[in-house]
C-alpha cells in the first residue's frame, strides 16, 4: 500500500473545485453525485446529513507520523460535498477526545495500514480501501454505461484490485487481471489472467490498482481506452498522462473520502 506524499497531496484543498470541475467534465458526475451512486443511494440522502453531521479529522502520529496536509486535505473533501468538517488541533487518542467535545458525529482518521471514516451515533464504519474500489468501479461503470457483460482489464491485484474484482464479478463484468507478479494470481481462473502487458491494448476498459508509477507508455494502450486508476503513483508517465488526460480518472484522495463519507450517511 502506497504511504501518501506531502508533495502529492499538498494542492488538494486549494484545487477541489478545480478537481472537482475536471471529474464533472470526464464522468459527468460531480464527488457528490459520484458518492452517492458508488453507495447505491440518492444524492438526497447524502444531502440531509449535511446540515446534522459535523466531521472531525484527526490526526494520527503513530508509525510514520503526520503526513503534512493530510488531515486538512481529507476535511476539505468533505467540506466540498457540503459537510462541516474540522481537522482537531490535539492528535491522536487525544483527538478523538477533542473530537467528542466538540459534538463530531463522524470522524475520519487514518494510520500506516488503514484509513477509516466512522459515523459514532449509528455504528457505521467506512474503509477507505473498500470505499477506493467502489468508487473508481463506478466511474468506469458511468463513462461505458454499465459493465455487464463487458470485458474490464484489472491491472494489480494487490489490496485495492481484489476488491475491484469481487465487485465486477457482482456486476457481471467479465474480469480480465494481470499483475507482473503472477504469484499473487495463484488459484485464479486461467482464463481471467492477462499473460503480458503487450497485450494491455486490446482492451477498452481499465481499472489500475498498481502502485508502481510510470510503467505504462501511450503505445502500450488503446487510444479509446478508458483508464480508472486508484493506483498511486499513476502508471502512465508524465507526457502520456497529459495525452490521454481526458479518458483517464485518478487522484490521491479525493474520490476514496467521498465514497467513505457516502457511506457514512447510509
Ligand atoms: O494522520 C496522518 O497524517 C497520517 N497518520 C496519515 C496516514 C495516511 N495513511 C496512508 O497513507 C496509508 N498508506 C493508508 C492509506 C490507505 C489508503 N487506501
Amino acid at each position: 500500500m502506497t504511504r501518501l506524499r506531502e508533495e502529492w497531496i499538498k494542492n488538494i484543498q486549494s484545487g477541489i473545485s478545480a478537481y472537482e470541475h475536471e471529474l464533472k467534465r470526464k464522468t459527468g458526475m460531480t464527488l457528490l453525485e459520484l458518492s452517492a451512486m458508488s453507495n447505491d443511494m440518492d444524492t438526497s440522502q447524502i444531502i440531509k446529513h449535511t446540515s446534522d453531521y459535523n466531521v472531525a479529522v484527526i490526526p494520527v502520529t503513530t508509525g510514520e507520523g503526520i503526513i503534512g496536509t493530510f488531515s486538512q486535505s481529507v476535511a476539505s473533501i468533505i467540506r466540498q460535498l457540503g459537510f462541516n468538517a474540522f481537522v482537531t488541533e490535539r492528535t491522536d487518542v487525544d483527538g478523538i477526545y477533542e473530537a467528542y467535545l466538540k459534538n463530531a458525529s463522524c470522524l475520519f482518521l487514518a494510520d500506516d495500514k488503514r484509513f477509516l471514516g466512522i459515523n459514532i451515533g449509528r455504528n457505521i464504519i467506512s474503509d477507505n480501501n473498500a470505499a477506493t474500489a467502489k468508487g473508481y468501479i463506478t466511474v468506469l461503470e458511468h463513462v461505458c454505461g454499465g459493465l455487464a457483460g463487458k470485458e474490464v482489464l484489472l491491472l494489480g491485484y494487490g489490496t485495492v484490485g481484489k476488491i475491484m474484482l469481487e465487485l465486477l464479478i457482482n456486476k457481471d463484468a467479465i474480469p480480465i487481471i494481470y499483475d507482473k507478479n503472477e504469484k499473487l494470481l495463484a488459484g485464479l481462473n486461467e482464463e481471467m489472467i492477462l499473460k503480458g502487458s503487450e497485450y494491455i491494448k486490446n482492451y477498452k476498459l481499465i481499472l489500475d490498482a498498481t502502485n508502481e508509477g510510470g510503467w505504462i507508455q501511450s503505445d502500450m494502450i488503446d487510444e479509446n481506452s478508458f483508464i480508472a486508476a486508484p493506483g498511486i503513483p499513476l502508471s502512465l508517465k508524465e507526457d502520456d498522462y497529459e495525452k490521454h488526460r481526458d479518458r483517464v480518472v485518478n487522484d490521491w484522495l479525493q474520490i476514496g473520502t467521498a465514497v467513505m463519507m457516502g457511506e457514512l450517511c447510509k
